[in-house]
């Protein structure tokens, strides 16, 4: 089970009142974003008094950070008659490819199928990665070879999904080029590319962010968001990591919810984002 910033916080001041300045640092670090921990400063401070205690406190952020959290959003179903296409963005080494290996995983569980799409054909060892866990998953994997278009793998693999009829279509995409403008171009190809198979293709744009990353991470989201769109974002290893203030800070300065979460490299440690279950053991 991770442990939370708000149960080390009220570790830290267990026995003892709490020290608001101490309190305002360690919120400050909680990834949680200025404006939300300011604000949730003076709540705290209001309601609990000076001589508060940590339970008190503990509890009441608790309270307080759920309303800010994402809501609970409809589980991914199947569009009628057509794939439903899902692109997967962000930057190298934050889960990708892993996260949606372990979606398609999931979709399966839920009774639905997938085609995968190896568009990181930046380097032959991405592509290899997918492959094997369309081996290991037994969901077919589309690929090209390296360094080919990774649109025209993304074409392809559209194709095939409507030849087998499945359910989703999952993209995995580079997390790195020569230059981030080229990251970027590619990226828009690949939607172009979509979007004349299917207009309102791609369906969702997820940015994988690897959660242990901080304030790192919702700047990468920032300039996903403004230059790929965004429809949500997947928190990747938050497994013993305490660092579940980012969803906050996701939602509230940039309104990109939080949709599933990655706790662990096996196929299940993966689920939908839920926030009351998230408050209760990721806070
Ligand atoms: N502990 C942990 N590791 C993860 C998680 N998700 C991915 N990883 C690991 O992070 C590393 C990079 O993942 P990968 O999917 O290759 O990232 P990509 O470059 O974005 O495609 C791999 O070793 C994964 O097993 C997670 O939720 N928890
Ligand atoms: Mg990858």
């Amino acid at each position: 089970m991770a442990f939370g910033f708000l149960r080390g916080i009220a570790e830290k001041f267990h026995g003892r009142p709490v020290d608001w300045d101490e309190l305002e640092a360690l919120l400050l670090q909680s990834d949680l974003g200025v404006k939300t921990t300011l604000r949730l400063l003076e709540e705290l401070r209001a309601s609990t008094g000076f001589s508060a205690k940590a339970d008190a406190v503990e509890r009441l952020a608790r309270e307080e950070i759920t309303k800010l959290l994402p809501p609970s959003l409809p589980p991914l179903l199947p569009l009628p008659g057509r794939p439903q296409v899902i692109l997967m963005v962000g930057v190298n080494g934050t889960g990708k490819t892993t996260s949606l290996a372990k979606l398609a995983a999931m979709l399966r569980r839920d009774g639905f199928s997938s085609v995968l799409a190896a568009g990181d054909t930046f380097r032959a060892a991405a592509v290899e990665q997918l492959v094997a866990w369309g081996d290991k998953l037994k969901i077919p994997v589309v690929r090209g070879a390296e360094q080919s278009d990774p649109a025209a793998v993304c074409h392809n693999a559209y194709d095939e999904a409507v030849r087998q009829k499945a359910d989703f279509l999952l993209c995995d995409t580079a997390g790195r080029l020569h230059t981030k403008h080229n990251l970027m171009q590619e990226l828009a190809k690949i939607k172009r590319v979509l979007g004349r198979r299917d207009a309102d293709s791609p369906h969702e744009i997820f940015i994988v962010l690897d959660a242990t990353t901080g304030s790192n991470a919702l700047e990468q989201a920032r300039q996903f968001k403004e230059t790929a769109g965004l429809t949500g974002a997947i928190l990747t290893k938050l497994d013993g990591s305490g660092r579940g203030g980012i969803v906050v800070a996701l939602q509230q300065e940039l309104e990109v919810p939080v949709r599933f979460i990655g706790t662990g490299e096996g196929e299940k440690d993966f689920s939908r984002f839920d926030p009351r279950t998230f408050a209760a053991e990721m806070l």
